[in-house]
């Protein structure tokens, strides 16, 4: 990667993955776009932004062409649970992203980087030890749009040569954004309530597994995956990849480690617990190992002490 397009880098993965991507290819070789959110002043101030809608592609292509992009990231996506109350306007803003992202990528030979889910899942895939390549059968919308756009990313490599390669990300725990309309929402809510009130409701219930990552870990995954020799690449879009797996009470317990009079509930949002319930509990993610050397450095007890230590001092 040389120059590189992040679209949707206002979001909980955008605003860490700019400054991320700009120090290690540097400042203003990453152009970073947003729209009605604002992007957080050290992306602003610090390389290259521009104002765009990633549904029109004729802007997509002009500011392609204008930084000479070689890389398109897209991360503009409705997440699973407002998904389920907006669906067709889910449907509208992933896909027509998806396409057009893919389509300029087509006509100037850039390659892209799509973001998939543990949402492509659904409820007949095995729960356990989900493996890289089984049965897909997502019952939300947004889980829908993700296996499409898995499709598309393989359509698009072996029809026009685009260089499309993708995650199956896990729920992402971060510190500088917060995630917006998630399933997963509730294990970066925790850690904000546990430092702010010491108590959290919860709106998935106990023994919920799901699939976790803490961003550092995301960061790199998707810069090791672009930068992967591509001819050990047999699985391009996507790539399961987790580095744990936890419920609420195995989250709340880690976090009582470090403030012993946390206390948790639950209020259990049924909506949200239907989709988790057809999500896997673990993801094999052994594809990723073999094919370009994927390894997690955090786990849940090294990720609750960084974030209840940044989060501390920023909070307190
Ligand atoms: C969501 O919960 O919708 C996302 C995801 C796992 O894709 N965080």
């Amino acid at each position: 990667m040389k120059n590189i397009l992040v679209l949707g880098a206002a979001g909980q993965i955008g605003s860490e993955l700019v400054p991320y991507l700009r120090n290690i290819y540097g400042a203003q070789n990453v152009v970073a776009t947003y729209r009605s959110t604002p992007l957080i002043p050290e992306i602003m101030e610090g390389g290259p932004c521009e104002n765009m809608d990633a549904m029109d592609a004729e802007r997509m292509m002009s500011v392609v062409k204008k930084y000479d992009i070689d890389t398109i990231v897209n991360l503009v996506a409705v997440l699973s649970a407002v998904g389920e109350s907006k669906p067709t306007l889910a449907w509208k803003i992933n896909m027509e992203s998806m396409i057009n992202s893919l389509e300029v990528a087509r006509e100037t030979k850039a390659a892209v980087f799509l973001p998939s889910s543990i949402g492509a899942f659904g409820p007949n895939t095995p729960m356990d030890n989900t493996p890289q390549d089984t049965l897909m059968r997502p019952s939300t919308i947004y889980g829908i749009s993700k296996v499409a756009a898995e499709l598309l990313g393989d359509y698009y490599f072996v029809k026009y040569g685009v260089d499309c390669r993708g995650l199956r990300y896990p729920g992402i725990i971060s510190n500088v954004t917060l995630p917006g309309g998630g399933t997963t929402d509730y294990a970066v809510e925790i850690y904000y309530e546990a430092i702010k009130n010491k108590k959290y409701t919860c709106n998935l219930g106990a023994g919920t597994f799901l699939d976790m990552m803490y961003m550092p870990d995301a960061l790199r995954a998707l810069v090791e995956l672009m930068e992967a020799d591509p001819a050990k690449l047999v699985h391009r879009n996507c790539f399961n990849v987790s580095a744990m797996s936890f419920d609420p009470e195995m989250i709340a317990a880690e976090i009582k480690k470090h403030i012993p009079d946390f206390a948790m509930d639950y209020n259990v949002d049924p909506v949200k617990q239907a989709i988790a319930n057809s999500w896997p509990n673990y993801m094999d993610h052994s594809a990723a190992q073999q094919e370009w050397g994927w390894k997690p450095e955090y786990d849940l007890g090294s990720m609750t002490a960084d974030m209840l230590k940044i989060l501390g001092a920023r909070l307190a």
